[in-house]
């Protein structure tokens, strides 16, 4: 299938910003096992992250506290333990002692412990507390609805809830979206399979030409990073002449929906001017305001789940992006999501510029910095190109 076939790794090295390298004593590198450049970089968008590392077992265990601080709303706390897992991913093998961390940056003190307390014992006890207790339990179940924050999950918390029979019981207010997550419970916390994902890309292809030849569906998100498997399906939609793509969604989504392929649908308009400063209120949001469908689409399927009555339900984001936009739409919403904070957090702190899933704008000079392609985007920045499949931050 061609939609989506972009090479995953094109991008030209630019110069690497070393004033920010590290140099880390690492065991590993002197045994002679080839881990090749000991340096680590303090931002995860400088590191090379690959899907698959050694060190699963210590990032889980790291990421589920982050889970569980922000579900008590500490979002620093959990941002800690997020930016500890995501230094390890990056590590070249697999740590057997605390000793080869030696000055890495980004793994604090509670983190180190709990690293050390996997590695001594193979579990860490208050890891395996946070998973028991029941407000842990409770929040990752209501969480896990589609159209359910931290917030919500936790004021049902509070007053008591804790199973989905008791939110359909004591006739909890819900959201028409939640609603539907809570219908399609079971399917939309099915992991989405690569081939289902490259399916319905397909097929919303087929709608958009039919109504806008020329236009290009684009897979985004952790497919695009080469997940195998994943949540939901982040489509991106273009055309490569300006203002062609305007009122495309709605047909599509209209067209979809009469085919009967649709179970849930909303969208969203675009809100995004260019005029608009970056440093107006919104202007450094993390979402972004491009028009959008939230849906859920009616898969047909054959085996696994879902099987018997012939098809399953699957989350899919479709994503619509003026041509001048959808580099940095796709650098966007192509994660991981860590990744892109980092990326932010880079323009902002090293180079004083402002960065968002439409349009980057340098506040030195006071002007957007146009760009064509990703790595237009990763050279203004000053980065060395992180093609998607190292973007597993
Ligand atoms: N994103 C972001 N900030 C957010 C949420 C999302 O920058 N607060 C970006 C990063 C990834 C992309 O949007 C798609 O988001 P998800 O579908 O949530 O993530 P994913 O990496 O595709 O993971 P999954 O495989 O679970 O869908
Ligand atoms: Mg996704």
């Amino acid at each position: 299938i061609s939609w989506f076939t972009e090479s995953m790794g094109a991008g030209r090295p630019v110069e690497i910003e070393s004033r920010h390298r590290l140099r880390v004593s690492w065991a590993g590198g002197s045994q002679g096992m080839g881990w090749g450049d000991p340096t680590m970089a303090p931002y995860a968008c400088q590191r090379r992250t690959p899907l698959l590392h050694s060190n699963q077992p210590l990032t889980e265990v790291l990421e589920t506290l982050a889970e569980e601080a922000s579900f008590s709303g500490s979002e620093g706390r959990s941002l800690a333990f997020t930016r500890a897992a995501s230094v390890l991913k990056a590590l070249p093998g697999r740590l057997s002692a605390l000793e080869e961390l030696g000055p890495l940056p980004g793994i604090g003190e509670h983190s180190r412990r709990v690293i050390q307390d996997v590695l001594e014992d193979g579990v860490s006890v208050e890891v395996e507390r946070v998973k028991l207790s029941e407000r842990y339990r409770t929040m990752k179940l209501f969480t896990r609805i589609f159209g359910v924050g931290v917030r919500t999950a936790s004021r049902w918390y509070q007053e008591g809830l804790r199973t989905l029979v008791d939110l359909q019981e004591r006739n909890t207010k819900l959201t028409r979206q939640q609603q539907a997550g809570l219908r399609h419970y079971e399917d939309l916390n099915t992991p989405v399979e690569r081939g289902e994902a490259e399916f319905i890309g397909q097929m919303v292809q087929e709608a958009v030409q039919r109504f806008l030849p020329g236009a290009s569906v684009t897979l985004a998100g952790g497919f695009r990073r080469g997940k195998p498997h994943g949540h939901d399906i982040d489509l991106l939609l273009t055309h490569p002449e300006a203002g062609r793509e305007a009122g495309l969604l709605s047909r599509v989504v209209s067209w979809l929906d009469s085919q009967g392929l649709i179970l849930y649908q909303h969208s969203q308009e675009n809100s995004f001017t260019i005029h608009e400063s970056p440093e107006a209120p919104g202007g450094r949001d993390l979402l972004d305001r491009f028009e959008r469908c939230f849906s859920i689409f009616r898969l047909e399927v054959r085996g696994g789940p879902g099987a018997a009555r012939g098809w399953k339900a699957v989350r899919v984001d479709l994503v619509v992006a003026p041509v001048s936009q959808f580099p940095f739409a796709l650098l966007g919403w192509t994660g991981s999501q860590h990744f892109e904070r980092e990326l932010r957090r880079f323009a902002g702190h090293e180079r004083k510029m402002v960065l968002n899933s439409h349009t980057l704008y340098d506040t030195r000079r006071n002007l957007f910095l146009p760009a064509a392609s990703e790595e237009e985007i990763f050279q203004h920045l000053g980065l060395e190109y992180m093609p998607p499949a190292q973007r597993n931050a």
